[in-house]
């Protein structure tokens, strides 16, 4: 069976982005692979975190995980600084990882040029992320279109040591959906960048956003002139946005909804689709409540934890061996 990998920062409240262009495809996959899920808290400190905040989140979004329909009896569902040998393979792959390839990334330039102080942590962001996928000898890795790079270079540092020392790694691929099947969803009042949960809070629909909160959300969201609702990247960015929301959540083609709503203007469209998400959300956040049961999450992650330590092991191991690290003398 094939294996896969992905994560998921606890940098901010979970967005519809994320849902639609990870989340969705995860509970999809865990049916079809062998499924490891990772809440990448250690991702998340590579940029200031409020400590108390941090904590909170950790826990909503392996409850959120949970809730979007991942079965913990399938995936393993963990806590990446619960499994030290993440950090641990980030470290011995940073040895082999030139400090150009890793300045060129896209994420930390972008990042980077927010803040004044600007951690290591973030210059090695791409480093633990291909830790994370190598220790469980992953095959595929469902991202969005913003990790295609940090994918590629995951590729190549894994190629580069097995080149090197002979067969350590397997060299993932990277699993990424369509534009139109929500590989980017982009921010509601700014349809050029990406809906991200580090944005302002309008420019997102947190999964957990009450409905009143999503139909008020929608109704700012920005559109382009006209009245006509059709799908064009580049004419009607913000439209063509919504609607794949839209087609998302509804279950519709793009051209189904272009001839619903032609050119009757953007406020019934509008409204129909904040209902289309509110009911997409539903469940979701039904199930997240019931999540909340002291006790429950925790016993979930602790089992991932263990699941995920077990494999983990062996890889980093092997890669120890390899390069000619003494294994650790057990006294009994
Ligand atoms: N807007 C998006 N559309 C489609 N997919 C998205 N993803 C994130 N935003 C969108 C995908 O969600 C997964 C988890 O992402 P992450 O939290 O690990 O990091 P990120 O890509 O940096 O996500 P955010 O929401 O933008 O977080 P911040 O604001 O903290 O940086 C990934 O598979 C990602 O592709």
């Amino acid at each position: 069976m094939k294996r896969v990998f992905s994560g998921v920062q606890p940098s901010g409240e979970l967005t519809l982005g994320n849902y639609l262009g990870a989340l969705r495809n995860f509970v999809r996959l865990q049916h079809e692979a062998e499924c490891f899920f990772c809440v990448v808290d250690l991702h998340a400190i590579t940029v200031p975190q409020d400590p108390a905040q941090l904590n909170r989140r950790t826990f909503d979004l392996a409850k959120l995980y949970v809730a979007s329909g991942l079965d913990p009896k399938i995936a393993t569902i963990f806590v990446q600084s619960h499994v030290p040998a993440h950090s641990e393979l980030s470290w011995l792959l940073s040895c082999f990882t030139y400090i150009g390839e890793l300045s060129r990334m896209t994420q930390f330039k972008e990042k980077g040029r927010k803040g004044e102080n600007v951690s290591s942590g973030l210059l090695m962001y791409p480093v633990l992320m291909a830790a994370d996928i190598l220790l469980y000898d992953t095959d595929a890795v469902p991202v969005g279109e913003d990790q295609k790079q940090h994918l590629e270079l995951s590729r190549n540092i894994a190629e580069r040591i097995n080149h090197h020392f002979g067969p350590v790694f397997r060299v993932p691929e990277p699993l990424i959906p369509p534009k139109k099947a929500g590989a980017r969803i982009m921010s509601l009042t700014d349809p050029t960048a990406k809906m991200a949960k580090s944005g302002e809070a309008n420019s997102y629909i947190a999964l957990l956003d009450p409905p009143e909160v999503i139909a008020k959300k929608i109704r700012a969201a920005v559109t382009d002139s006209g009245r006509e609702v059709y799908y064009d990247e580049v004419n009607k960015p913000a439209i063509s946005n919504l609607m794949v929301i839209y087609s998302l959540c509804s279950g519709e083609a793009l051209e189904t909804i272009a001839e619903r709503y032609g050119s009757s203007g953007y406020g019934r469209f509008k409204s129909d689709l904040a209902e289309h998400v509110i009911q997409t959300l539903k469940p979701i956040q039904e199930r997240y409540r019931e999540l909340s049961e002291p006790g429950v999450i925790e016993a979930i992650l602790a089992e991932g934890a263990a699941k995920a330590e077990s494999v983990a092991k062996v890889t980093l191991d092997r890669f120890r061996q390899k390069i000619g690290l003494v294994p650790r003398f057990n006294l009994d």
